[in-house]
């Protein structure tokens, strides 16, 4: 028997406002990762905004080719944007999507969703989604970006492997109950729609804010791994272009574009 209903595209509609995210949303079963779905048809021209669903994925992917377990029950998700910009401007869809994730937990939930740089949302200090953003350019500009979102919602922290189960959790292991997954995938998408918006009228600033908000990290003592390098510090803010700014003990400034950081002390 199934554990999970599918998803009711009926009631992600319902209450849909949005302009342009999931005006069409595709839904499948199963696929190898949304994000691949979804690049294939942008290179066929499917219209911005389009959003690829999938129940599970057997081939979900993080950054830097690492994998991103997609069991069923969880919302694994990918938006087709084309914004008119330069491709050194993606990493802000990124902080752009995670602000839409923690609002939209945050907005139907009584949990602290928090922002971790530079792209996962916690609760509990725990990893309940991943974002990986993927753009592909034509010359100097941007042609399309894939936000790729992966909330783990309706099932067990035990259906993750060993590895991951003490630093994940998923919705419904922190409120004891299902989630409606249909409202949460509603409000994402109204939610990065607005930010969406945003975006496009180089309101960048005020996404930032909220960034900031969410970003409790912030203030505390990190190791960052990049791929140039391992440096400690503290994560004091980041930049207009999603950089983490971190300062170091012999208080010298860094910038890092990208990497992961491990939180030393809060
Ligand atoms: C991410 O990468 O966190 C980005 C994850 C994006 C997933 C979505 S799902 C829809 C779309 N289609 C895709 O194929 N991908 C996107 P990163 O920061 O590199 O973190 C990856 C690491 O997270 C892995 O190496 C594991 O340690 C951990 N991990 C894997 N699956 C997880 C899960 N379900 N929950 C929590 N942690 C997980």
């Amino acid at each position: 028997m199934r554990e999970t209903q599918p998803f009711q595209p009926s009631k992600v509609k319902d209450g849909l406002t949005t302009k342009v995210v999931g005006r069409v949303v595709l839904y499948f079963q199963g696929l190898p990762s949304t994000n691949d779905v979804a690049k294939e048809l942008a290179l066929r021209g499917v219209r911005e905004g389009t959003v690829i669903v999938a129940e599970t994925q057997t081939s979900g992917r993080g950054r830097l080719k690492r994998k991103w377990i997609s069991p069923e029950g969880g919302i694994w998700l990918s938006i087709i944007l084309r914004p008119k910009t330069a491709p050194k401007h993606t990493p802000k869809l990124t902080l752009m999507a995670s602000v839409a994730v923690a609002k939209t937990i945050r907005k139907l939930f009584p949990v602290r969703a928090e922002i971790k740089w530079p792209n996962d949302i916690l609760i509990s200090n725990k990893k309940v989604c991943g974002i990986l953003t993927e753009a592909k350019t034509r010359g100097e500009a941007l042609d399309f970006v894939i936000i790729g979102i992966g909330i783990n919602a309706n099932f067990d922290v035990n259906s993750l492997p060993n590895s991951l189960r003490y630093s994940s959790t998923t919705l419904k292991e922190e409120l004891k109950k299902e989630v409606e997954r249909e409202s949460v995938l509603r409000t994402l998408l109204n939610e990065t729609d607005y930010y969406y918006d945003m975006f496009k009228k180089e309101e960048f600033g005020t996404i930032l804010k909220e960034w900031r908000h969410f970003a409790s990290f912030l203030g505390s003592y990190v190791k960052v791994v990049s791929h140039k390098e391992k440096i400690e510090g503290w994560a004091i803010d980041i930049d207009g272009d999603g950089a983490l700014m971190v300062k170091l003990r012999d208080e010298t400034m860094r910038k890092v574009t990208a990497g992961d950081i491990v939180i030393i002390r809060r």
